[in-house]
């Protein structure tokens, strides 16, 4: 009982943590979900968006205005998970793009609330493809599950550019589609930030793996880099287990995976949300001995990891990844070049690998 009323008062801690750097990362200290509402209000082409309290569908409207607002093309970037403050400084990202490039292109912000609203991700790019919008830069909640909704965008003669999380190569092919994709290699940061974990730990240490979405490629990758890591330092692996991305999930997770393990002594989670997560659990218990890694570099927990909190995170440069998509749409909306996949052709538009950098006290007191 102690333990969890502990529990439930370190998370509301870290949340309020998260939220602040969140909102700092988002500017002006607004909290996390006004930040996002006004994000998607102030958004043009949003003409029929609803109060900022429905920010998961504000950018959708019933109205099918044109592709192009005078000669400006109109892109739509669709987000997962609002309330992931990796999705908010994506956001703030192309924003600032946009703003830089007022001539060239016209920018409509989307996403979801919860990572698992697979459904409300579908129903954003249906509504994206009834506005007529001439581009779509998507970071998929699934890498199977929005295939179809984007055939049927890219049938309609609207551009499609995957971000982040890469869609399932063999639906993509079965679906006959051809999607370029944009973002880093998951299973070699991964790899990366559980090495650098292990430098800590001992041959024979007990490890427990936090997977994101199980349907999640990008998820999936960070798991294989994160257990190929701990195959190479000879750490042990008792278990690995999604915890879907969540903060909260990931917290009653690590909860469980303390007492089942009372020897653990490291947690690889594949989001910073989750690391979060685990983080809250890990002090609840009164331990000081177990290492945390995360991955995404996110405000709250960079101030973690100068606090000697957590280990290391990876920064995939999330605030970069939807302005390369969406530069990767406008080249394909010139004409100049069409959708192709790693294998392309010339005059076709090829995968592009964005960066991913380990983060730890070292680096970021540098
Ligand atoms: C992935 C991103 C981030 C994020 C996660 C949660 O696609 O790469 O790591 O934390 O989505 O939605």
């Amino acid at each position: 009982m102690v333990a969890a009323a502990t529990a439930a008062v370190q998370l509301t801690e870290i949340r309020k943590v998260h939220t602040m750097f969140a909102a700092n990362a988002g500017l002006r200290r607004r909290p996390l979900l006004l930040i996002l509402a006004g994000l998607l209000l102030s958004s043009t082409g949003c003409s029929n968006s609803p109060a900022p309290e429905d920010a998961t569908s504000a950018a959708a409207g019933s109205g099918s205005p044109p592709a192009t607002t005078g000669d400006r093309p109109r892109v739509a970037l669709v987000m997962k998970s609002l309330a992931n403050e990796f999705f908010a400084s994506m956001a703030e990202g192309a924003r600032a793009h946009a703003a830089q490039h007022v001539g060239d292109y016209e920018l409509i912000v989307n996403g979801i609330q919860d990572e698992t609203d697979l459904a409300g991700q579908v129903s954003l790019v249906e509504q994206m493809v009834a506005q007529q919008v001439a581009a779509i830069v998507i970071a998929p909640a699934d890498s199977k599950a929005l295939v179809p909704v984007l055939r049927k965008a890219s049938a309609a003669g609207i551009v499609v550019v995957n971000i982040d999380n890469r869609l399932d190569a063999d639906v993509l092919r079965e679906q006959q589609v051809q999607i370029p994709f944009v973002g880093p290699d998951n299973r070699v940061g991964a790899k990366n930030v559980g090495l650098q974990l292990a430098k800590s730990l001992q041959a024979g240490d007990e490890i427990a793996i936090l997977e994101g979405l199980e349907t999640s490629f990008n998820g999936q990758q960070r798991k294989l880099g994160f257990t190929e890591a701990a195959a190479e330092s000879g750490l042990k692996v008792v278990a690995s287990q999604s915890a879907q991305w969540e903060m909260d999930v990931a917290n009653q997770a690590t909860a469980a995976l303390l007492t089942a393990h009372p020897g653990l002594k490291g947690i690889m989670a594949c989001n910073d949300s989750m690391a979060l997560g685990a983080l809250a659990a890990v002090r609840a218990a009164g331990r000081t001995d177990v290492r945390i890694a995360g991955f995404d570099n996110i405000g709250a927990v960079r101030q973690a990891i100068l606090d000697g909190q957590i280990l290391v995170t990876a920064d995939q440069h999330g605030d970069q990844l939807a302005v390369y998509g969406i530069e990767t749409a406008l080249q394909l909306l010139d004409g100049a070049v069409a959708p192709g996949d790693g294998a392309a052709a010339q005059g076709t538009v090829r995968d592009r690998e964005t960066a991913v950098d380990v983060i730890t006290k070292e680096t970021l007191s540098r």
